[in-house]
């Protein structure tokens, strides 16, 4: 798919997005926000697609937040309405994927770039990345959920200190936050991500999206534990369950087919 903002490539299953707006930071503007959407849709209706690596061009900056100078005119009412479509378009539809999302952190990942990390189903920073919600600077607070995935992730008095203060934390405090699952050298940043997609690749994909959406169940507040027990009853319907279990009495590897 040709993109005006975005790199988007299939190799193996894995879905590799780069967001690449280098000279701006990787800014979200209204654009790259469409494209996004659209490849998100995409990637969550096509089976070729297992896994997707979200990453930001160079080596600066994942993210540096929603396109300021773009949104600096606005009103209250656009405000809202942009935040609103970001959040159910994009930032959502990630989070609600029926296969798993991971976030290369690359760099800086603020405001808008670290609600799209956290967005995500799991975060692998660069030792150098530097992370933050800096939006009080601006007069503004997170817009695209960043109040409830941040204080979701560190819990409340954490996700208040660091939107308030507006500080940046690094990589290494993330991973102590529990904000990020891994840290490594940025080159090894994207090897990481295909580690972990490459294990989820070869795991039953019905019950895979059964798993994130019963886990987001949970962060949401929608009834996780019913939830669980309905995808958990669905999952004995799958030929895959058949197989499974079939491969382990034979002692063999499981072949899934995703149905
Ligand atoms: N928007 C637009 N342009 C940006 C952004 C941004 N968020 N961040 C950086 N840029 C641009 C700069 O303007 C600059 O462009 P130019 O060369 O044309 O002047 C270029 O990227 C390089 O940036 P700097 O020269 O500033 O690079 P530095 O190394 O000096 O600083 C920083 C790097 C610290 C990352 C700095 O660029 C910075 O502070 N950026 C802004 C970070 C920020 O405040 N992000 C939050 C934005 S608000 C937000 O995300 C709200 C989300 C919810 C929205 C809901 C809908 C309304």
């Amino acid at each position: 798919m040709a993109y005006q903002n975005l790199i988007s490539e299939v190799k193996e299953h894995i879905l590799y997005l780069t967001i690449n707006r280098e000279k701006a930071l990787n800014a979200l503007n209204k654009d790259t926000l469409a494209e996004l959407a659209d490849v998100v849709a995409f990637a969550n209706k096509t089976d070729e697609v297992r896994g997707v690596i979200i990453t930001g061009a160079g080596e600066k900056a994942f993210v540096a937040g929603a396109d300021i100078k773009e949104f600096a005119d606005y009103n209250g009412k656009q405000g809202k309405e942009l935040a609103k479509r970001g959040q159910e378009q994009v930032f959502d539809a990630i989070e609600n994927a029926t296969k798993p999302f991971i976030a290369a952190i690359n760099g800086f990942a603020l405001g808008g770039g670290l609600e799209l990390a956290m967005a995500c189903h799991m975060r692998i920073a660069a030792d150098n990345a530097r992370l933050g919600l800096p939006e009080v600077t601006l007069g503004l607070i997170p817009g695209y959920g960043g109040t409830q995935r941040l204080t979701q992730l560190v819990g409340k008095g954490k996700a208040i200190e660091m939107i308030t203060t507006a500080n940046m934390i690094t990589a290494a405090d993330a991973l102590a936050f529990g904000l990020v699952n891994h840290v490594v050298p940025q080159a090894d940043l994207i090897s990481k991500a295909e580690e972990i997609l490459n294990l989820v690749k070869q795991r039953a994909p019905l019950a895979v999206s059964a798993a994130i959406k019963s886990v987001i169940a949970a962060v949401n507040n929608h009834n996780g534990y019913a939830t669980e027990i309905e995808a958990f009853g669905k999952c004995f319907e799958t030929a895959d369950f058949k197989e499974g279990v079939a491969a382990f009495v034979e002692k063999r590897k499981a072949i899934f087919k995703g149905k």
